[in-house]
């Protein structure tokens, strides 16, 4: 067993049990051009994070243990996208539209891809998922329950929505949930920092948090 001096207390884990999940850092997210971009948020905040995100995948690269990355995005013919989703707001484009990354958020296009820096490597899982939760409509459940993983370390973006709501539905599927605090953002600073302090609020009510200094020492 492992522990990492996490927040609100120590986060205990055996290896062979934990599996690091990176939530969408994809091109669409953290390029200019892409879905991000087209509801007007700043693309830059997310693309800083790129390497601390490579220092986490790198340690649990090295440790051997289960990474997965997913990708929120759509089948070309729209059909698992609610019209609510699509329709929602006033971006410059949307779901579907042709854009400077291909069609926005569809699976497939450039833009639905992870960024080049933190590309999967054979052997890692990708999980395409039409939700904001990685849990919703993909294989995600079973594929942890095959590998017996009971811990699960979150990185990835935004903080607040797929982040967020990936470790609730964790959360509320009996795994214990760490997020790494330094590998995760979003658009709106304030809402990284709210969202990180309900996570961990309350006894760690969703799960803990640590810095993926704090990760990879208890890895190596
Ligand atoms: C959003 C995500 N923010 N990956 N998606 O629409 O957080």
């Amino acid at each position: 067993m492992k522990t990492i001096a996490a927040q609100p207390f120590d986060f205990t884990f055996d290896p062979a049990c934990t599996a690091l999940i990176v939530i969408d850092m994809q091109r669409d997210f953290i390029e200019p051009g892409g879905f991000g971009a087209t509801l007007g948020n700043d693309v830059s905040l997310l693309s800083a994070i790129v390497p601390t995100v490579g220092r986490l995948i790198g340690a649990f690269r090295a440790a051997g243990l289960t990474i997965i990355h997913t990708r929120e995005c759509h089948r070309p013919d729209l059909s698992d996208c609610p019209p609510a989703k699509r329709l929602r707001g006033k971006p410059s484009m949307r779901i579907g539209d042709p854009g400077s990354m291909g069609r926005i958020l569809i699976a497939g296009e450039p833009g639905a891809d992870i960024v080049p820096e933190l590309a999967a490597k054979p052997g890692e899982i990708v999980i395409d998922k039409p939700g904001k939760g990685a849990f919703y409509a993909t294989r995600l459940g079973d594929i942890l329950a095959e590998r017996k993983i009971t811990h699960l370390v979150f990185a990835g973006v935004t903080t607040e929505v797929c982040v967020q709501t990936t470790m609730r539905e964790a959360n509320d599927r009996g795994f214990e949930c760490l997020l790494a605090e330094d590998a995760t953002e979003s658009y709106f600073p304030e809402f990284k920092k709210a969202a990180i302090e309900m996570i961990r609020a309350q006894g760690a009510i969703v799960g803990w948090t640590a810095t993926v200094d704090q990760v990879a020492a208890a890895l190596g």
